[in-house]
């Protein structure tokens, strides 16, 4: 089956990324399960609906009954963000279970990002998204958007866009430690020190404000003031050694931002997966605000999302007063913000017994979270796991039940989560493109009566609607509760508009249509509903991002909390990061991992598709010409890696792109392991990059995992 990009489509114009271009590769694909399969002696076997259900009843109820609810965890992986059904449904699976210990990928991802957005803008989905389109000096730390096709700032097309960005005499700086293809497409090349982008950010702030450039909006000159004041420390001059770029560099930085009209700071995961990782992410806004380029076009912007976000539903922009580190996690105390516990101490909670029963859903954290080996060992020790998942991989061989969503082509399609971090706002709405097959239920429908089994209701499709009418209910009640409401609109009034069909078009029909873009069923005439949606197959285009300021903020003052207590506290920590010679006496693990994706793959999933993986082989090590002679390493020879956490042996691929004294590895391989089942992927196997990354590191202030920067050996193996 083949899968080409929609030429008519509003924002994608028909380009697509290979991830797109294999989707019917990934229907196709002999090894993604299509039935439940049950754990036996002899392997995992395929059963029946009923009889898969019938067994969590069974086994997990009793335990779930001695040993209580706030035994279990669900851990929730990235493609849940990637569908309607996992997005919704995948929520009424922790509330069944009644379970307080919920993890995800967020915390090897974009929670400091959050984490920082709650404290500033009051909304942890109040992300600020660089207006790409119509910047002029654009600035990217830690992305690397060519390969990535873009994160936390959804654009089809960045390498069009970048020319277009050029063309239109603009420039684009990139600072990453490698020189990734985004980096070559650059006018200018930093290759910063891992870990040190906060040190860099706080000197651009210093230098800005030092040199007289900064032009902040005057609403917010106070704030800035103070954070800017405790700042003063840091300049170009005092951290350009720790950062690995000359005091002129950093100046010129500073100095071409401040000469542009439209300048646009934008930081990704080379910026969150670090121990500042929420102190960046501040500090990359505190220098877009001091240059006005927050919520002004061509700088970072808010984006107006058509359905389910947060930040549209008053125009008030007062709100409570939040505060970091109210709960900890139980063994090692790390921080749990936004009802997440992080990853990190996932293993350790196991291992003592705090978590005997877990439900995964569309998740890897075996081959994806720190420690990967320790977390292998924890997910067997687990009394019951259940894992909602095509494949039969690293995480789900230890699954009592695996139970199997439909494709992706399967599904409907709404963008509940991309479309808030889209760089314009677009709504786009696609039916499933095959049907079920007979006997499959839909994913939702699966999580839905999961849900029930696990609350004690029904294990049929009796359970699953019963599910989905609450989450309506839920859904309905919140619409009414919008500020937007249309003075006298009823609950029957809904009910009565919204489309007759369940799950998740219903469910998404009263988000779309109590959005900011809504025809509040049928008050609102040219408004946004699904029925409307799916007349424009080609999605509705809503327009360039506009100011959203004060409207979208929900903080005690009215404006952005920038000299926020809690990340003002973390200067110290910072400074003590400054001045502590990190770097001059390395130890035995002399060198600084950083992690790298490459365009033909997807975290760990998409590794079964013989497209994609065939060639040169892509999990190497690479690493600096001086770095390899110095140990006497050539290309394609096996080198020993090894860090406080554990040891690979992987080939090496000697570049000059990679800044000395930095190695990297990708993430999401190591497949083979006995009781999995995904062929291609094994003849492919690669190394598990997440055995070197300790799980003690984090980012005390989000609890967010260290994954780049990590102190590591390399030595010729055996
Ligand atoms: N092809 C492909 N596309 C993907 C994925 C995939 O696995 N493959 N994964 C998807 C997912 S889940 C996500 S979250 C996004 C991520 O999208 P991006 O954020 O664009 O991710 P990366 O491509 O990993 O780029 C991160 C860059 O940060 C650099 N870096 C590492 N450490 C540091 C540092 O300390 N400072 C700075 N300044 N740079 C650093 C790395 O060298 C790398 O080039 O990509 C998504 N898209
Ligand atoms: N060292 C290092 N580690 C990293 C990263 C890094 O840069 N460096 N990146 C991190 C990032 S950004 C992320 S997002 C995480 C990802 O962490 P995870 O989400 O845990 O890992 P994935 O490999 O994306 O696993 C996705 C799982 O979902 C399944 N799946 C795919 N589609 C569906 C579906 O429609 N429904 C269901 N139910 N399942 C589905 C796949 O089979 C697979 O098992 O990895 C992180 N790990
Ligand atoms: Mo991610």
């Amino acid at each position: 089956m083949r899968t080409r990009g929609d030429r008519d489509d509003v924002f994608s114009k028909g380009f697509l990324c290979p991830k797109g271009t294999t989707l019917g590769h990934f229907h196709d694909d002999p090894d993604r399960l299509r039935t439940p399969h049950v754990r036996t002696e002899d392997g995992h076997v395929p059963v029946g609906w009923d009889e898969a259900f019938d067994l969590i009843s069974q086994r997990l109820l009793p335990l779930l009954e001695a040993s209580g609810r706030d035994h279990t965890a669900v851990y929730l992986g990235n493609p849940v963000v990637h569908s309607l059904d996992t997005l919704l449904f995948g929520r009424t699976v922790i509330q069944g279970l009644g379970t307080p210990n919920v993890y995800s990928a967020s915390t090897v991802d974009q929670r400091p990002r959050e984490v920082a957005s709650g404290l500033l803008y009051g909304h942890s989905v109040t992300i600020p998204v660089p207006d790409i389109d119509r910047s002029d000096v654009l600035v990217l730390l830690g992305a690397n958007p060519l390969v990535s096709n873009g994160s936390l700032a959804t654009a089809p097309d960045w390498p069009g866009r970048i020319d277009a960005l050029r063309a239109r005499g603009g420039a684009l700086i990139v600072v990453d430690p490698v020189r990734t293809r985004t980096a070559e497409a650059a006018d200018v090349h930093l290759a910063i020190r891992p870990t040190t982008d906060p040190l860099l950010l706080a000197a651009i702030a210093t230098e800005l404000v030092g040199r007289g450039l900064s032009r902040p909006d005057p609403l917010d000159a106070d704030a800035l003031d103070i954070v800017a004041s405790r700042l003063l420390g840091f300049t170009a001059e005092s951290v350009a050694t720790r950062v690995g770029l000359t005091a002129e560099e950093i100046v010129d930085l500073a100095e071409r931002l401040a000469a542009s009209e439209r300048p646009c700071v934008y930081g990704r995961i080379g910026t969150t997966v670090t121990p500042f990782g929420t102190t960046t992410s501040w500090l990359t806004d505190v220098v877009n605000a001091l240059l006005s380029a927050l919520d002004r076009p061509g700088g970072a912007m808010f984006p107006t999302n058509a359905a389910g976000s947060k930040n549209t539903r008053t125009n008030d922009p007062h709100g409570p007063a939040r505060q970091l580190g109210r709960k900890s996690t139980a063994v090692r105390g790390l921080p749990v913000e936004l009802g997440e516990q992080p990853v990190s101490a996932l293993a350790e909670e196991i291992e003592v017994g705090n978590i005997a029963a877990m439900v995964t859903i569309a998740g890897n954290p075996v081959l994806s979270c720190p420690d990967g080996d320790a977390l292998d060992r924890a997910f067997e020790s687990l009394d019951f796991l259940v894992s909602v998942d095509p494949y039969l991989n690293e995480t789900t061989r230890h699954a009592d039940v695996v139970l199997p969503p439909a494709s992706h082509l399967q599904k409907p399609h709404f963008d509940l989560a991309f479309a808030g971090l889209s760089i314009r706002n677009v709504a786009n709405f696609s039916s499933p493109v095959l049907p079920l097959e007979p006997g499959q239920l839909a994913e939702w429908e699966v999580l839905a009566t999961l849900a029930s089994v696990l609350g004690g209701g029904p294990a049929d499709s009796s359970g699953a609607h019963f599910v989905d009418g609450l989450l309506y209910d839920q859904l309905r009640t919140s619409a009414l509760q919008s500020d937007h409401a249309p003075d006298g609109l009823t609950a029957d009034d809904i009910d009565a508009a919204t489309v007759e069909r369940d799950g998740p078009v219903r469910l998404l029909d009263v988000m779309v249509r109590s959005g900011p873009w809504g025809d509040w069923f049928g008050r609102v005439e040219g408004g946004l509903s699904v029925e409307r949606l799916e007349a424009a197959p080609h999605g509705i285009d809503l327009g360039p991002l506009e100011p959203r300021m004060p409207s979208v903020l929900s903080t005690p003052s009215g404006r952005p909390e920038f000299a926020h207590p809690d990340l003002l506290a973390d200067l110290d920590r910072l400074a003590a990061f400054h001045d502590d010679g990190h770097g001059d006496d390395p130890g035995p693990h002399d060198l600084e991992l950083v992690n790298r994706r490459t365009l033909r793959s997807n975290n760990s999933w998409m590794h079964n598709l013989e497209i994609l993986v065939k060639g040169k082989p892509r999990c190497t090590l690479q690493i600096h010409p001086d770095d390899a002679a110095a140990r006497g390493l050539s290309a394609g020879d096996p080198a020993l890696v090894a860090s406080s956490a554990g040891q690979v042996v992987v080939p090496v691929e000697v570049t000059d792109a990679i800044r000395p004294g930095v190695v990297s590895l990708p993430h999401g391989w190591g497949h083979g392991a006995p009781g999995t089942a995904m062929r291609v992927a094994a003849e492919h196997a690669g190394v598990n990059v997440n055995v070197l990354t300790p799980s003690t590191s984090v980012d005390p202030l989000s609890g967010s995992s260290q994954l780049t920067g990590i102190a590591v050996s390399v030595a010729p193996a055996g």
